[in-house]
């Protein structure tokens, strides 16, 4: 089957999800996707694109990206990773599984319930008594679907490390509120256990980031008791890890032990110096006041790159998510290079900045060859740090044009 072989000779893994075309197209996969994005599509622009009366004839992969293995863990304590396999994200399954959210650290061999028995609570507070976890487990409230990304997150492992699901908890600005905070209180550290028994390849053990108290009650930082709705796993944090919504995943503690009201004066944490680089800190500021929240800019990538048959005709399909930034955008534009400028997206639409959105794109390459492609926002003034440096292209090779 010459269309078989041809998706199997450019796959260097095979895409997606494991499972060559032909079981792609069985499973049903194909299916959904494309009745998931005509009826998308149809929602956003009233018309049908051309591609979706062809054949899916297979998928792109992707230039340049790691055979790293997806879905599954791998690796232990601080070296653990799991990777999201985005490539089969569709508009009706926004939340990533529990077994696929992506794991950037797995719980220490050394962690025992004695040491997330209790968070203690101190520093310039009144009131310091400790929370147990089991009252913030009844006491959890659904708190939102919200994407989580990390900061290392990248192109040679197929910027994985990034998912969304449902979180419960309870809101860290209440906790913060019970503990009668001291007037000249500003800030507040949160801290989780994070000893190991193993070295790291990469990684600093000592897990702990500070906020000012404005921050917490701005992102809704929670909490999390739960993810998609089950108590939250082992290696997610549990008992109770901290959710910051819009910022990235290294400020979001796991196994928090320790929540302490500081001042002004409080140094930064050794995981914040870790982290200065990858959230866009200018330098390596030595106090925690000089730090610029770690949040997560205006992004977009292409997920996959569909190839479509129509009669005898080829046509490509870039399908992508956008995400983060604080105000949803109206334009989005999109470069193929060595094809020219950017062009506006065919159908997008960002009603939400978290978590992440759709878009599709109408692709007709002038020749066969390497393409690189890029996104930016059309929209004046908004800040998109990552993605106007380049991080987030991602380049195919076209054959049939
Ligand atoms: N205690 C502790 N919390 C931690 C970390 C860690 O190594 N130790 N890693 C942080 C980083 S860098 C990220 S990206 C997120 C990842 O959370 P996840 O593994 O549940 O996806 O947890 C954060 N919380
Ligand atoms: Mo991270």
């Amino acid at each position: 089957m010459p269309r078989l072989s041809w998706y199997l000779r450019r796959s260097p893994q095979p895409l997606p999800n494991s499972m060559n075309r032909r079981q792609f197209l069985q499973h049903g996969s194909a299916a959904l996707l494309l009745g998931g994005f005509e009826r998308m599509l149809c929602a956003q622009s009233g018309k049908t694109p051309e591609s979706s009366r062809g054949e899916l004839v297979g998928v792109v992969p992707f230039r340049d990206e790691a055979a790293v293995p997806m879905g599954r863990v791998f690796g232990e304590e601080l070296d653990a990773r799991l990777y999201t396999d985005l490539s089969t994200l569709t508009p009706e399954n926004l939340t990533t599984p529990t077994e696929s959210f992506y794991i950037r650290t797995r719980a220490s061999g050394l962690l025992t319930p004695d040491d997330i028995a209790a968070i203690r609570v101190g520093g310039l507070a009144l009131h310091t008594a400790p929370i147990k976890p089991d009252i913030l487990i009844n006491s959890a409230k659904p708190m939102g679907t919200h994407l989580m990304e990390c900061a290392g997150n990248a192109r040679i492992i197929h910027f994985a490390l990034m998912s969304v699901a449902e979180w419960s908890g309870v809101p860290l600005s209440s906790l913060i509120d019970d503990a009668k905070p001291k007037p000249e209180a500003t800030r507040v550290l949160v801290s989780g256990f994070d000893t190991y028994q193993l070295p790291s390849r990469s990684s600093l053990p000592g897990a702990s980031w500070i906020f000012t108290l404005d921050d917490i009650r701005q992102s809704g930082a929670f909490l999390a008791t739960e993810m998609n709705g089950k108590q939250l796993t082992r290696d997610h944090g549990a008992p109770v890890r901290l959710v910051v919504p819009g910022w990235y995943g290294c400020t979001c503690i796991k196994w928090v032990n320790a929540i302490t009201l500081i001042d002004d004066t409080a140094e930064s944490t050794s995981q914040m110096q870790e982290f200065a680089g990858r959230t866009l800190q200018d330098s390596m500021p030595r106090l925690a006041r000089d730090f610029q929240p770690a949040v997560i800019d205006q992004a977009a990538m292409p997920i996959r790159v569909e190839q479509w048959k129509v009669g005898k005709e080829n046509r490509y399909r870039v399908v992508g998510i956008l995400w983060g930034g604080k105000l949803p955008i109206k334009t989005l534009e999109i470069q193929f290079e060595a094809d020219g400028g950017f062009v506006p997206v065919t159908s997008f639409s960002q009603t939400k900045n978290d978590p992440w959105s759709f878009w599709t794109h109408s692709w007709r390459p002038l020749r066969p060859g390497v393409y690189g492609i890029r996104l930016r926002v059309g929209d004046a003034g908004v800040q998109a740090r990552r993605l106007n440096a380049g991080f987030y292209e991602r380049s195919v090779e076209i054959t049939e044009i």
